[in-house]
């Protein structure tokens, strides 16, 4: 039985969903799942009246996965700050103030340390975020210890670090990494208006070298940086027509940080975002659709009504990387009102 603060299932569906859950598992294969998604095709999706497209989403979902489970993933920045790269929405770069400090890479010991008391809370998966551009070998060498230790708990492993060469992504997978996190974050033709120290082809090799080592990939994005409908859809196109599409994908709504140039972006309507969720697990009916970055601000219902629109994880933890999260107690009780299982730890 489970030590975690979540209540355990009763009745015999959970029962089967706990057993299902509790056998090992290797990444999902996603293969013959692939057909290609147009950007009309996706808007005509988002335009949908809400209620249709809720139940579309959601019996896809359930087609897919068993209903009422979510994965629980917590992060952890292993380097903070002082970042030289210019992405509009994030605290973590050296160009905006924001009153993030550079800190240097944590040790082996602190980090253990992190993944075991999210263990203990009930995480199934850990995921390291570092603020590079691209890491040097010596960060890949250190950050390899980082995944060999949380690895060897028992959690599933996901690190994101920036950009990586080849030889890189080999390493990290010697190492234990399970998933490697890099978003396409919106639109090949929004993305200028984002950042301008990296192009989107930047991104797409990384994916590709992450794929080729055979480490599975996490890639989603952000809504709420005043881009338009058509940006969502190109987005959701770009994730969808990946060969295969990521097992996870990461929703997250902009956290709006002073300092940094999105910060005075519009908020999203939040039935605008269980849209992008719904059609997200419409379009990639196999994948992890985390309700991501932006939860504090999205309250109970606005959270149930993206459960209910297919987003089957979420980042677990009071902090994302540098900015907060909902308290963990809070998401134990909502997910306990909504009467929702969570993924028990595997292998
Ligand atoms: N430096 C690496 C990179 O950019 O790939 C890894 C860390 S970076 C912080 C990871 C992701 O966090 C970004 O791609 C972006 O999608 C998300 N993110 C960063 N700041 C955010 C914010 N203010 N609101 C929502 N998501 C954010
Ligand atoms: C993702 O898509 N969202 C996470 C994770 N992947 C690395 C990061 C969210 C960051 C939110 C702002 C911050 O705390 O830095
Ligand atoms: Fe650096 Fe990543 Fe933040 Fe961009 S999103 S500034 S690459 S830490």
């Amino acid at each position: 039985m489970s030590s975690t603060p979540f209540p355990q299932a009763e009745s015999s569906v959970h029962e089967q969903q706990v057993q299902f859950f509790s056998k090992p598992r290797s990444a999902p294969n996603l293969d013959n799942a692939q057909v290609t998604w147009s950007v009309e095709a996706i808007q005509q999706l988002l335009d949908m009246p809400f209620m249709d497209l809720l139940w579309r989403a959601q019996s896809v979902h359930r087609a897919h996965w068993p209903a009422g489970d979510i994965e629980l993933a917590t992060l952890l920045s292993v380097k903070t700050g002082g970042c030289p790269e210019n992405c509009g929405y994030c605290p973590q770069s050296a160009e905006f103030d924001t009153g993030v400090k550079a800190q240097k890479l944590m040790s082996v010991e602190e980090v253990t340390a992190a993944a075991q008391a999210a263990k203990d809370a009930g995480a199934t998966r850990f995921c390291m975020g570092a603020a590079w551009r691209a890491p040097k070998d010596r960060d890949i060498d250190k950050v390899s210890e980082l995944i060999t230790a949380v690895k060897g708990l028992g959690m599933q492993t996901c690190a994101t670090l920036g950009m990586l060469e080849p030889h890189h992504a080999e390493t990290l997978r010697g190492a234990g990494l399970d998933y490697y996190n890099h978003n396409l974050d919106t639109a090949p033709e929004y993305y200028t208006d984002v950042v301008s120290t990296r192009q989107y082809q930047d991104r797409l090799d990384t994916l590709k070298a992450v794929r080729n080592a055979g480490i599975s990939v996490c890639c989603g994005g952000i809504i709420g940086m005043g881009e338009e409908v058509v940006h969502r859809a190109g987005l959701i196109a770009q994730l969808a027509n990946l060969q295969p599409y990521p097992e996870s994908v990461p929703i997250n709504s902009l956290v709006r940080v002073p300092g940094t140039p999105l910060a005075d972006s519009a908020p999203v309507d939040p039935l605008d975002f269980v849209r992008v969720i719904a059609v997200a697990r419409i379009t990639m009916p196999k994948a992890r659709v985390r309700l991501s970055a932006g939860r504090q601000k999205l309250g109970e219902a606005v959270q149930a009504l993206c459960f209910m629109a297919g987003a089957n994880s979420i980042f677990y933890g009071d902090k994302l990387l540098v900015t907060g999260n909902p308290e963990a107690s809070d998401d134990a009780r909502l997910i306990a009102k909504l009467g929702l299982t969570t993924t028990r730890q595997m292998g």
